[in-house]
């Protein structure tokens, strides 16, 4: 999702060597400032970014490495206020949390979608269903949450939002839930009537948190509108949506400083795993093109069964991963998200990612040919990869209506994961990763 920050950022440090003279220190910040602006970040926050970086690099002394140094430590300043950082539980459960925004802002997304980020996490959830407004909108809830087996709290015949929200705290309270998410009528403009509704919420239920969800496509009128929830409500925290939609990406980098308010979350797709934690430090990191590996393993952690796991990593080890195991972990991939925000998180394939269109794991061709290919071994041959000979693979090329190079090409794929895999789960396995990301650490951002 940060591919084309990154990218912009990647450039304009090329602009400037380890060594240098003050002329490409201009030139790098030249650049910077362009691609700031074009990404929409507000010209005020650039200007004070950019002088702040120039002056420490001059007192540092013009390099690369100096200016690396100050613009990652000015970017973190930038991103970070004061506030809480991504999902804090309330000390006594259920931890209410108040969804604000616009109408379209992708309130009702963002809850669902926040639901299940908890849900992955053990956390028992329900959602309240608060959007009177619209006469589609419990019935688009209670889809939602249906499709994801997440509990929502709804009535049919009550059109007071503060009746509903209170019945539904008291169901939370007695239902032991962890978690409780309301979700709230939106307009198209800020009124009077909608901050008022949202306001009696908030003094009656006295919610843990309020999140505002702020529509990353509309750029600085996010902020702004932010900006005026924000004087009425006291919000704790911005959710960005829509954030795959990239042309105005830079609203990320300034929206916590000019709101003063936490950016915890940003939504990067219309499905419900494409949901992001926001930790100021680890999307520095990604922006200076080191991935961000905590994310990544904090997701992956919790979907994957560490049993599960377990069983696995003991076949890899014995060199035993066959089909059957390619075929689960491809369908537990597909709840991680969108490939292309994966990726992004990966040292050294951040800016591949911007490159990449974004492979839709469970609707690609290339996932439905493995599939077609895996269904046309016999059970015998899912188990024991090593069975396939050639007579075999004409065999199952047919069956899969492929080529046999297709056959052998995928073969040939599913032989380089599994020896990669065993490389990395042995004993120094951990140890060869580390080496592995501490180059790419070492050798800095161009690549
Ligand atoms: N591409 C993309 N679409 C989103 C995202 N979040 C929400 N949407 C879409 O935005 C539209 C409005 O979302 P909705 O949750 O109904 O907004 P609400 O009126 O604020 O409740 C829907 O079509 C969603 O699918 C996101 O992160 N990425
Ligand atoms: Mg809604």
């Amino acid at each position: 999702m940060f591919h084309v920050l990154t990218d912009s950022f990647k450039s304009a440090i090329n602009k400037i060597r380890f060594a240098d003279d003050e002329k490409s220190l201009k030139n790098a910040l030249e650049n910077l400032k362009k691609s700031l602006l074009k990404a929409d970040v507000h010209h005020k926050v650039v200007r004070d970014l950019l002088r702040q970086v120039e002056v420490e690099t001059k007192i540092a002394g013009i390099g690369q490495n100096n200016f690396l140094k100050s613009l990652r430590a000015n970017i973190t300043q930038l991103l970070t206020v004061a506030g809480k950082q991504g999902f804090v539980f309330a000390s006594r459960p259920p931890t209410v949390v108040l969804m604000a925004g616009l109408q379209g802002s992708g309130k009702t997304t963002t809850t669902v979608k926040l639901a299940n980020y908890l849900k992955l996490r053990q956390k028992k959830v329900l959602v309240c269903a608060c959007d009177l407004q619209r006469l589609a909108a419990v019935e688009q809830l209670r889809q939602l949450c249906l499709a994801n087996e997440i509990d929502l709290y709804f009535e049919d015949n009550e059109k007071n939002p503060l009746k509903i929200a209170t019945n539904a705290l008291k169901k939370a309270k007695d239902g032991l839930y962890d978690v409780l998410l309301i979700d709230t009528a939106g307009r198209l403009a800020i009124d009077e009537e909608l901050m008022q509704e949202l306001v009696s919420v908030k003094n009656s239920l006295n919610p843990d948190e309020i999140f505002y969800v702020a529509d990353a496509m509309t750029g600085q009128d996010a902020v702004k509108s932010a900006l005026s929830f924000h004087e009425k409500l006291a919000l704790s925290g911005v959710i960005l949506s829509k954030y795959d939609g990239d042309s105005k990406g830079g609203v990320a980098l300034g929206i916590a400083h000019q709101t003063n308010v936490p950016l915890r979350f940003v939504g990067t797709g219309e499905k419900i795993a494409d949901l992001e934690i926001f930790i100021p430090e680890r999307i520095v990191s990604r922006l200076m093109g080191e991935g961000d590996l905590e994310t990544l393993a904090e997701k992956t952690g919790a979907i994957i069964d560490e049993k599960k796991a377990k069983a696995i990593n003991k076949k890899i080890k014995k060199g035993e991963f066959n089909f059957n195991d390619f075929l689960e972990q491809m369908e537990s991939m597909k709840k991680l998200g969108s490939m292309k925000s994966l990726m992004g998180m990966i040292p050294g394939l951040s800016s591949m990612a911007g490159k990449l269109k974004d492979v839709d794991l469970e609707n690609s061709v290339e996932m439905k040919n493995i599939k077609a290919m895996i269904s046309s071994m016999t059970p015998r041959e899912r188990e024991t990869p090593d069975l396939l000979n050639n007579s075999r693979k004409r065999r199952i090329a047919q069956g899969a209506g492929m080529s046999q190079n297709d056959v052998n090409r995928f073969f040939k794929q599913f032989q380089n994961a599994a020896k990669m895999a065993k490389r990395f789960s042995g004993k120094s396995g951990m140890k060869d990763l580390q080496n592995l990301l501490a180059q790419s650490k070492q050798s800095g951002i161009p690549r």
